[in-house]
């Protein structure tokens, strides 16, 4: 982690591009949160990258005023990962919707989380497709019934009624798939509480591994769930003991609670110093010349 020793604004952070999310959406309330982490760690700019895949969480990168990466669906982590082995000294944050990070992307979630690799992933998670216009998404609920054409009333007469979707897929539990691939650090916010938002971000980036961050964002166009969220939303119990995973499995599997805050921490070799050993490591004294060349490379 590369910091400054100059006090940065908001301003400094944002950057030419103009966010386009509707109005009131939860992505604007994470963005602001994550610039909030920067100037509160004291991050360099110049050492912060952004990498996200497509959605409309996935625009994240182009409003934020350091390096970043809108890649392809899906493939947020595995951009991510290749960014921070290339180099290490930079500070990941990977963001993306529910969509990105557990159907098309839902592959790499355990293998990030299980190799550990120091990225903060921000999981903007409003339970529908946003960018698509609203259908069902891996964390919608059962009941779930949404217009995915409401935007277009009146535009497309007809289109509407006809688009009307509904589902009966079980959804995912974030925390608990989390949990299970072994994350070393597992937590949740609201983009409605910044304070607790920020506090939690600071900790994730602060966290040398992997950090999963469940973000509810909702979708006030197609799936408003802001009232739900400040009605229902707990902070998890005070004496919870972090670096207890069963108990961490516990209070993400309650049934109708929604807790937030950080479930599970655990400090473990990063990704990278494991490479770093492996590659420092004279494995390569019987290798063939080849592969001694190829690591040479990589240590330059
Ligand atoms: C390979 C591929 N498949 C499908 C799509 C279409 N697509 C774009 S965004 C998206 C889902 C968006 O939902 P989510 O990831 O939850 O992000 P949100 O827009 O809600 O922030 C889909 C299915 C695509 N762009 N690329
Ligand atoms: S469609 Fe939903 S998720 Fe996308 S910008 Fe609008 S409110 Fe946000």
């Amino acid at each position: 982690m590369i910091t400054t020793k100059v006090n940065l604004k908001t301003k400094d952070l944002k950057s030419e591009v103009k966010p386009i999310w509707c109005p009131g959406c939860g992505d604007y309330g994470v963005l602001n949160s994550v610039f909030r982490t920067i100037i509160d760690l004291k991050l360099d700019p110049s050492h912060v990258a952004v990498v996200s895949g497509i959605g409309c969480s996935g625009r994240f990168p182009a409003f934020v005023n350091a390096y970043g990466f809108h890649g392809v669906h899906g493939r947020a982590l595995p951009l991510a990962t290749g960014v921070k082995l290339a180099n290490p000294d930079l500070t990941v944050f990977v963001v993306g919707g529910d969509g990105d990070a557990f159907s098309i992307g839902a592959g790499h979630l355990p293998h990030a989380a299980r190799r550990n690799v120091d990225l903060t992933y921000v999981v903007m998670d409003n339970s529908i497709y946003g960018l698509t216009k609203g259908q069902p998404s891996p964390t919608s609920p059962v009941d779930v019934a949404v217009d995915s054409m409401q935007r277009h009333k009146g535009r497309r007469k007809g289109m509407a009624g006809m688009l009307r979707l509904a589902q009966a897929d079980k959804p995912v539990n974030p925390i608990a798939l989390a949990l299970g691939y072994d994350a070393s650090f597992v937590a949740r916010g609201f983009s409605g509480q910044p304070r607790v938002l920020n506090e939690i971000l600071k900790t994730a980036v602060l966290h040398s591994g992997f950090s999963f961050v469940q973000v509810i964002s909702p979708c006030t166009t197609f799936y408003n769930t802001y009232d739900l969220w400040r009605e229902t939303a707990e902070p998890l119990p005070e004496e919870h003991d972090a670096s207890d995973r069963a108990a961490a499995f516990q209070l993400a599997l309650e049934p109708g609670r929604r807790y937030t805050g950080i479930f599970y921490r655990h400090e473990r070799p990063s990704f990278e110093d494991q490479v770093a050993r492996l590659v420092a490591e004279p494995t390569d004294a019987a290798a063939p010349a080849a592969i001694s060349g190829l690591l040479e490379q990589f240590r330059r």
